[in-house]
């Protein structure tokens, strides 16, 4: 019988089916998060460690690189990866794969059921029903926004804004978006600049990458453009947005509504979005059904499996 190849593991995957164990059944895994000192266990195990495993929420930071001499893979379960020091592992000729398109699919919609939420006080309505407020035929909780047939403004038009832009038009709704560059393969406007299209926009939906290029990108200024009848929606990552100037907006009443999946402390929420009706909150879920976090697994083992066979992981992180 072969030995079995070592990899490091950062963190448990207990967000996906069974990565954990398929790791585990297959390679010697050392389990870092099950060490309390990091570095001693990266000192001990991680000579001749060539791949290691991780996620957008665990990342791997440069220290770490250094801590394991002869890494030349991180293989990365999530599309995002603004905690995986991506410079760094150019410079040491470290391949960093990610799980892109997997998961396109189950965010957009995720987007869409925060922006029904929202707009149609489901949350709220939810609410309102469990607690015993419904006493009359129609339950007299705020009138709602109609969704269809409004403005649609998006944030970022990679896979997933151009998913959610696609579900747009099923609802009949006028979209236009705001990126770095204008693309030249798509029909919808392009707002060069953001307040514009915030202060155009019904919905605003925030689909850009996380990471230091896009940090407060949705500023107290876009926030007021989008103005009191306007909704932010993030599926993203959380510090895109000024949280503290979205919750001084929604407070002053310059914000109309906001629903997230996402925030800037996680898994730290701030009190004043909880006890606001006017806020949808949902704990990071963007691509957690079943079908996407099995293929999301699958992706990134097989990345592993193609980097170990061939030397190339298949879907390499590219900027
Ligand atoms: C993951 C995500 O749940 O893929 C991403 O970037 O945000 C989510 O799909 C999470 O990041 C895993 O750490």
């Amino acid at each position: 019988m072969t030995a079995k190849h070592r990899i490091i593991q950062v963190g448990s995957y207990a967000g996906s089916p069974t990565a954990n164990e398929r790791l585990a059944r297959d390679y010697d895994v050392v389990e870092l998060w099950k060490y309390p000192e990091r570095e001693a266990a990266l000192a001990q195990h991680g000579k001749g460690v060539d791949v290691l495993v991780t996620s957008a929420n665990f990342g791997c930071s440069a220290e770490m690189m250094d801590a394991l001499p002869d890494l030349k893979a991180i293989c990365s379960w999530g599309v995002g990866y603004e905690t995986i020091d991506i410079k760094a592992a150019q410079q040491r000729g470290v391949q960093v794969s990610n799980t892109p398109d997997v998961l396109t699919d189950c965010v957009a919609d995720l987007a869409w059921g925060l922006m029904l939420g929202a707009a149609r006080r489901i949350a709220y309505g939810d609410r309102f029903v469990r607690t015993g407020g419904w006493g009359q035929v129609h339950g007299s909780i705020p009138l709602g926004t109609r969704v269809s047939g409004k403005k649609l403004g998006i944030v970022g038009l990679g896979r997933i804004g151009q998913a959610i832009a696609k579900r747009g038009i099923g609802f009949d709704m006028d979209v236009r978006y705001h990126s770095r560059n204008k693309r030249n393969d798509v029909d919808y406007r392009y707002e060069a600049s953001l307040v514009d299209l915030a202060a155009w926009a019904d919905f605003l939906v925030v689909a850009t990458v996380g990471g230091p290029g896009t940090h407060h990108l949705i500023s107290r200024e876009v926030l007021e453009a989008l103005g009191p009848k306007g909704t932010i929606i993030n599926i993203a990552r959380g510090p895109v947005i000024d949280e503290s100037a979205l919750v001084e907006a929604l407070q002053a009443g310059k914000l109309g509504n906001a629903a997230l999946d996402v925030f800037e402390h996680e898994p730290k929420v701030p009190d004043a979005l909880k006890t606001n009706d006017n806020v949808v909150l949902l704990p990071h879920i963007g691509s957690a059904t079943y079908e996407t976090r099995r293929d999301m697994e699958d992706l990134m083992v097989k990345n592993l499996e193609a980097f170990l066979r061939t030397g190339k992981v298949i879907t390499p992180v590219t900027r």
